[in-house]
Order: C-alpha cells, then sequence, then structure tokens
C-alpha cells in the first residue's frame, strides 16, 4: 500500500479510514474519493480530494492514473434498509460500482478491498457459528449485491490475479460519523438518544441478537487484511470477522450501568425486523484468525464505556463550538 483511494470516504466507515491511513501512511498518499454530500471541512482539509460518482468508469480511471493508485478501499455502497426501498438504485451503485473498481484495478494494477456484510447471508444459512463457507441464499437486493461482490472479487483473484480482499462486517458502532440506511443503525442511534433525550425508542424487537463490531476493530481488520501476507490466505475474500454478538435490551442494559436513568421502548419497523430475522446471530470468524491473525480488542462493556465516553465529550464539543457545516 503506497498510493490510496478510499472511495464512499465520507461515509460511516471511510471517515474513519481516512484519517487512519493518513496517519500511518502521510496525508498526501491518501486520496479521498467524496460523493454528492460535502463533508465537513476538516475532512476536506486534511489532504488530498476528488468528487466522483463510482457508476462513472472513466473518471474513476483517470482518477486511478493520475494520483497512481496502487491499493482502492472501496466503501462506496447502499446500506440494507435504503437498499430495500430502492432495489435498482443499489443494485447500480453496489454492482456496477464494484465493476469499474474491478476493471480498473485489472487494467491499472490496484489491489482491492470490498466490504462483504452479515447482509450476504440469508433464511437458510445457519444462524449461530454460521460457518466461512455455507449456504447464502440471501432476501434482500443489499445482500443480493454482497454476495456477487464477494463472487465477482474472488472471480477477479483467480481469473485476473488482481489482489482482492474482504471482509464480512456485522454492524459496525461508531461515534463520528452515523451510519445510513442500514438494519443495524439502532446500535449508533441509541447512544446519541441516551446521551442526549435518555430514551430511545428502538426499531428492531427486544430479543434480536446481531453481530456487531467497534470501529477502531474495523480499521485494524481492514489495515491488517491489506497488509497480510498472500501466501497465507486460502480464502481472499468475505472473511467472516465479529467481535460481540447482542440484542437491544442487552445493550441498553449495559448502558444503563453508567446512565441507570435510560430507558428503552420499541415499535418494530417491519421492513428492518424482517431484515434482521434473516441475518445470523453470531459468526463463527476463526478463518480470519488462523489466515491473518485477526483479533478484536472490544467486547460489549469496552465498546459502552468507550463510545458513551468519546460521544459525551464530541457532543460537547459540537454544543461550544457549533456542529461541522456541509
Ligand atoms: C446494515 O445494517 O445494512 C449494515 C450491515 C450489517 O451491512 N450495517
Amino acid at each position: 500500500m503506497q498510493r490510496i483511494l478510499i472511495t464512499g470516504a465520507n461515509g460511516q466507515i471511510g471517515s474513519e479510514l481516512l484519517p487512519e491511513l493518513r496517519r500511518r501512511h502521510g496525508a498526501e498518499q491518501v486520496l479521498a474519493a467524496f460523493h454528492k454530500k460535502t463533508p465537513d471541512q476538516a475532512l476536506l482539509d486534511s489532504g488530498p480530494h476528488c468528487f466522483i460518482d463510482v457508476r462513472d468508469a472513466d473518471k474513476l480511471a483517470q482518477i486511478v492514473q493520475e494520483y497512481r493508485i496502487d491499493t482502492i478501499f472501496h466503501l462506496a455502497a447502499l446500506l440494507s434498509a435504503l437498499a430495500e426501498e430502492h432495489p435498482q438504485l443499489a443494485w447500480d451503485i453496489n454492482i456496477n460500482g464494484l465493476c469499474n473498481v474491478l476493471e480498473t484495478a485489472r487494467r491499472l494494477h490496484c489491489a482491492v478491498f470490498f466490504p462483504s456484510s452479515i447482509g450476504a447471508f440469508g433464511p437458510q444459512t445457519p444462524p449461530v457459528n454460521t460457518p466461512q463457507d455455507t449456504i447464502q441464499r440471501p432476501t434482500t437486493i443489499y445482500g443480493v449485491s454482497k454476495v456477487s461482490g464477494e463472487l465477482l472479487c474472488d472471480y477477479y483473484q483467480h481469473r485476473y490475479r488482481v489482489d482482492t480482499r474482504g471482509v464480512r462486517f456485522p454492524g459496525l458502532i461508531s461515534y463520528r460519523t452515523p451510519p445510513g440506511g442500514g438494519t443495524t443503525d439502532y446500535a449508533v442511534e441509541i447512544f446519541h438518544a441516551a446521551l442526549t433525550e435518555g430514551h430511545y425508542q428502538c426499531f428492531l424487537r427486544p430479543d434480536t441478537k446481531l453481530d456487531m463490531m467497534y470501529m477502531p476493530d474495523a480499521l485494524q481488520a481492514m489495515i491488517r487484511l491489506m497488509q497480510a501476507d498472500a501466501r497465507q490466505l486460502l480464502h481472499r475474500n468475505a472473511f467472516n470477522i465479529t467481535a460481540m454478538s447482542f440484542t437491544p435490551e442487552q445493550i441498553a442494559a449495559e448502558i444503563q450501568k453508567h446512565l441507570p436513568d435510560f430507558s428503552i421502548t420499541y415499535r418494530v419497523d417491519p421492513l428492518r425486523q424482517a431484515i434482521a430475522d434473516s441475518w445470523p446471530r453470531h459468526m463463527d470468524d476463526s478463518c480470519a484468525r488462523q489466515e491473518w491473525g485477526w483479533q478484536p480488542d472490544f467486547d460489549l462493556p469496552g465498546m459502552v464505556e468507550d463510545m458513551l465516553d468519546k460521544l459525551a465529550r464530541q457532543l460537547q464539543q459540537e454544543q461550544s463550538h457549533g456542529p461541522d457545516q456541509d
């Protein structure tokens, strides 16, 4: 990894991966690709950037050539619930965008990181200790695009020797940039609500168990996998990785240990509940542990403590300085 491009650089993952890679490799080495939404000034000022729609193959190739990019973290995508509301758009962005990235990588010799998801599984998948290689019959367009993406990345690796790598992320929890349009978004919203309102109305049933991960672990996973010795990798793409597995009532109880007055109620959103019910409860991530040393640092208590502390400080700062302007 010498010269890096991040697509979706102002999304939930991108806005945290960008500063981390710039800290490690130098700001000039990491090009941020934003889409329409103007990122906050701090991200804009932090190093080179461009605006691109990943469906524009020519512009993508031109940028990769111009900046002599050798590694692409392709993070631009629509999340599960939003994708279900706009299936054709989701296919266009999630699949045609990825095809453009892979073709560019093939022609201009780049490595590619592609994030798949627990969404790549479906109701026929074993939901507990979900194996690395198992039945994948997702019932959402998001899941269909993720399985197709996993297969496309494998295809480009064995057919053209493009160095594609990737993981299946669980729900990601972070304080800097909120996710948008996902099914696991409740696990981020709950912290904002706990600190600002003291109450949260959850859109999933209290007993809905899903895999989750705190963002610092997600960042180290991406970087560690991209730096791993290729000879150790039996799988290349779509490694199951998880850090914790909990339900809304379990995370609420953990938050109540710090904020005893916090309360939660439930008003189920049928769309997102159906999506969550089709996903695994807990994945087996032993292949990632064996092949490239995956090891999360944060469990549920550690994540909740850190999240409340960091988010409280961020909210305080926003109150005294005002939020970043678009
Ligand atoms: C979503 O909820 O859509 C994402 C995911 C699990 O892929 N967070």
